[in-house]
């Protein structure tokens, strides 16, 4: 039910990958600005207006980068990148009637509004991040509310720390 290029934006990734970034001193990546840095798509999809992500040309383009690790890699779909490269994944989950008032924020037209809740509504990538990954890695986490931020950096730095003494002898 979820067309490609669309997702859950407004959910808080971006905000929640730059912050921890800062807190933890790892590197954040957002594939969507190094998309359109590269111009890493592969046609445009008339239908939503929006370009068509080259998935290949991602990967390959963050390589490197994830080979060395310690990147906190910020998108709305998973189940493209290689399986090998993540440790844990986090899937944020907003309120419909929160969502609506960030996209709104954000000057969504009527139609991606309807398709981005409807998106939230199915649990889509939620889905999609448990198919492509180990279910005991996916973790789900609220983004509803500036407390909901706080507690979930706390919550990541304490694993990151914890995942930092088990690799380190
Ligand atoms: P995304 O990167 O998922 O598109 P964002 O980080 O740009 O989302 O956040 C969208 C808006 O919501 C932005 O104005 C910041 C706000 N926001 C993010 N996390 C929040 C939270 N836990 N509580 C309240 N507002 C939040």
């Amino acid at each position: 039910p979820c067309p490609r290029g669309l997702g859950t934006p407004g959910v808080g990734k971006t905000t929640l990958g730059k912050e921890l970034a800062s807190r933890s001193g790892l590197k954040y990546i957002n594939v969507g600005d190094l998309a359109r840095e590269g111009q890493l798509y592969d046609g445009y999809d008339e239908e939503y207006d929006c370009p068509i992500l080259d998935e290949d040309r991602v990967v390959d383009e963050l390589e490197n980068q994830m080979s060395e690790g310690g990147v906190i890699v910020d998108y709305h779909g998973c189940d493209f990148f290689p399986e090998r490269w993540f440790h844990i994944v986090f899937v944020l989950k907003t309120d419909n009637s929160i969502l609506y008032k960030r996209l709104e924020n954000r000057g969504y037209n009527e139609k991606k509004l309807k398709d981005n809740i409807q998106c939230e509504i199915f649990q889509v990538l939620h889905e999609e991040a448990l198919a492509s990954y180990k279910e005991e890695i996916v973790h789900q986490l609220p983004s509803n509310k500036p407390e909901d931020l706080e507690d979930n950096i706390n919550q990541i730095l304490k694993w990151i720390e914890h995942w930092v003494k088990d690799h380190s002898s």
